[in-house]
């Protein structure tokens, strides 16, 4: 195709079309809750649509779905002056406050009849300022000082849950869209299961996460970690054809021309609903899906809102009720260090167990030795412990005066506790590591990673299982896993034939990963699965990624010098070029696309698997076959070489038979696998 042809009005339509049908599908995924398409569908439609605009790139519309993530990352964030400031609200701290509200806003509007308040949950997020011309958005914003913000639309387009086009047939020339972008509860604690992985420190709190994910200069990162949003308020410029005259047919108005609206918002009459309102959710917001951190109550009426105005600071018609955070106070009955992944030694309190936000806590991270010195928290004393973002429990205070008169400060060990080799501290970094590579700790840590899921999978090696393989010394590395054979296996405690030949097959099939998967497992630091991703694109073969300088791994989009560093620095090490020797002995995946297989007795052949097999999963099965070179397809022709046949096996058993198809049991099939030339 040349270049310089033009798009035919026809594909311009259909591109429209195909735009039109995107964004519905996404509305009803994202704000509805409510799929109507397929997610393949949905998938083959939006490589239509942006294979036409790679061909015709005068096809890109702004409010395109292939424009929510950005194709550069930004260098810097750019400083706007909101047209209208963002107010904070008044906050009111019980129920007592809120009925001093109502008498305030009452002697400014005495005589109001008939009036109606409106309760909105406080959504524990980060303030955004959204605004539409001619319906199509154009600029996303953070409230930063209520008076300018950060310019951040090509993050926010990120946003599944915010349009880029509004609803609406003749929309007004300015739109302005305000609201909450938030870090649902499920996406926050998968971020830092990640971040944990990768060596990295863990983000203290949902609205921490989703205001440092909004400040990120790679949007597609923000893709990735699936932020939300609530709307909340509305501005137009200029009247619409059926004119809006309160908060609630706002929010109704927003829902319909694409926001999501937070559900749970109520009319309340009189204050005493409102205090009911409030009471019931201070319990019920324990199971949202999101953090709130209180009700926010509005006059409904703009009518009245307008007569009220504002204040120096606030506006008088609305004011938000906030939930205490809950704090105990408790006794530190210990302080011990933990020895993660990556050898950084993190010092815990154990605390007397304390009821708090409804579970029990009896361990506090104290982080590292400046956090210590800051709190000069030590063993036997009284400390008042609260939930972050009523998520990680968090030592705020000590209370000296309850101190224990001989309680000495707390020093940091100096060799770990696991191997006793000293550990080090870099002058400018606050961590304490253990850099020992075969101390046990970091071991272990190493192979859970290794076998967890969504890193290798490999299901039946769990946390109890490395213990006692590293305890017993039949593994030292990853590579090792590789080595082990049944026998070994059955000297283990409660070790059966049947589970140890679970064990070793389930591990020989993670042969089959893809070497993004092997990279992420590696557990180089900064290398999360996303990275892994990333780099394997732009190197497709452990080769080229352990050959490439610092800079050229810090060219590729989305991996800073920090990470560039990192990486290189692993690949520089012996012990770890070793580690990829032996791993590349075993089979392992160490390239982009399965490293072309010599012909076997397996390539090319067909296979169809059936029944419940005794130690294999099917798609363990499958996936061993594949990664031989052969095919597995779902059902039995004259075309099948092989049929695998497990327990229960129903028709295709039958079929197989009458078409003299060569059956195999699971130990027969892994002996042809073995047997492959
Ligand atoms: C802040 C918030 C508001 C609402 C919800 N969550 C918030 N964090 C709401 O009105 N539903 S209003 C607001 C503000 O005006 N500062």
């Amino acid at each position: 195709m040349d270049s310089v042809d033009q798009a035919t009005p026809k594909l311009k339509q259909r591109s429209q079309e195909l735009t039109k049908i995107l964004q519905k599908a996404s509305y009803d995924y994202y704000v509805l809750d409510a799929p109507t398409i397929e997610d393949a569908v949905y998938d083959r439609l939006y490589h239509e649509l942006q294979d036409l605009e790679t061909r015709y790139p005068e096809l890109i519309s702004p409010d395109s779905p292939t424009q929510r993530v950005g194709e550069r990352p930004a260098s810097q964030f750019t400083s706007v002056k909101h047209n209208i400031p963002l107010y904070s609200l008044e906050n009111a701290f019980g129920n007592d406050d809120l009925s001093l509200w109502e008498q305030r806003w009452q002697r400014v509007a005495p005589d109001v009849t008939g009036f109606e308040y409106v309760c909105e949950l406080k959504i524990d997020g980060n303030a955004i300022a959204l605004t539409y011309e001619q319906g199509v958005l154009v600029r996303g914003a953070t409230r930063g000082d209520g008076l300018s913000g950060e310019e951040i639309t090509q993050n926010l387009k990120a946003i599944r849950s915010i349009p880029l086009r509004l609803n609406l047939e003749d929309p007004p020339p300015i739109v302005e869209v305000r609201g909450e972008a938030f870090l649902p509860l499920d996406s926050f604690e998968q971020i830092n299961r990640e971040r944990e992985q990768a060596g990295e420190a863990l983000f203290a709190n949902p609205r921490n996460a989703a205001a440092g994910t909004l400040r990120q200069l790679d949007s597609r990162i923000v893709a990735q970690r699936k932020l939300d949003f609530f709307a909340y308020t509305l501005h137009l410029a200029t009247p619409i054809s059926s004119p809006l005259s309160s908060q609630w047919q706002a929010l109704e108005f927003l829902q319909s021309i694409g926001f999501r609206v937070n559900p749970e918002r109520q009319l309340c009459a009189t204050i005493a609903d409102v205090k009911t309102y409030c009471d019931h959710w201070a319990i019920a917001r324990t199971n949202l899906r999101y953090l709130t951190d209180g009700v926010v109550v509005k006059l409904n009426s703009f009518g009245l809102q307008d007569q009220l105005g504002f204040t120096q600071k606030f506006p008088r018609w609305a004011i938000a009720l906030k939930y205490p955070a809950e704090e105990a106070p408790t006794i530190v009955e210990n302080i011990s260090v933990n020895v993660g992944r990556t050898g950084a030694i993190t010092p815990v309190a154990e605390l007397r167990p304390v009821q708090l936000a409804g579970t029990t806590v009896s361990r506090a991270t104290l982080h590292n030795a400046d956090r210590i010195a800051e709190l000069d928290i030590r063993i036997g004393d009284t400390a008042i412990v609260r939930k972050a973002g009523e998520i990680i429990p968090e030592v705020v205070r000590v209370l000296p005066d309850l101190r224990p008169n001989d309680a000495p400060p707390f020093q940091m060990p100096t060799h770990c506790p696991v191997c006793r080799e000293p550990v080090f501290k870099p002058e400018d970094e606050a961590v304490t590591r253990c850099i020992n590579i075969s101390c046990p700790a970091i071991l272990r840590g190493a192979l859970t990673h290794w076998a967890s899921r969504g890193v290798l999978d490999i299901d039946s090696v769990g946390e109890k299982l490395v213990l006692q393989l590293v305890d017993q010394g039949l593994v030292h590395s990853v590579a090792d896993l590789y080595d082990l054979t049944v026998e070994p296996l059955l000297k283990l405690e409660r070790m059966g034939k049947k589970s140890a030949e679970k064990i070793v097959n389930a591990i020989q099939a993670s042969k089959a990963q893809p070497w993004p998967r092997v990279l992420y497992g590696l557990g180089i630091r900064h290398v999360g699965s996303v990275n892994a991703q990333v780099l394997t694109q732009a190197f497709p073969t452990v080769e080229q990624l352990s050959e490439a300088t610092p800079e050229a791994i810090a060219a590729v989009y989305g991996i800073g010098s920090e990470i560039a560093q990192s990486v290189h620095q692993w690949f520089q090490t012996h012990a770890n070029q070793r580690l990829i020797d032996r791993l590349r002995s075993a089979g392992l995946q160490l390239a982009g696309e399965a490293l072309t297989a010599i012909e076997t007795a397996i390539t090319g052949k067909v296979f169809v698997v059936t029944g419940t097999l005794p130690t294999l999963k099917r798609d363990e099965a499958k996936a061993l076959i594949q990664q031989a070179g052969g095919k597995v397809t779902e059902s039995v022709s004259k075309k099948t070489d092989y049929l695998v046949v497990g327990e229960e096996a129903g028709s295709k058993l039958d079929k197989a038979q009458a078409l003299g198809i060569t059956l195999l049991s699971e130990t027969e099939f892994l002996e042809l696998l073995r047997h492959e030339p």
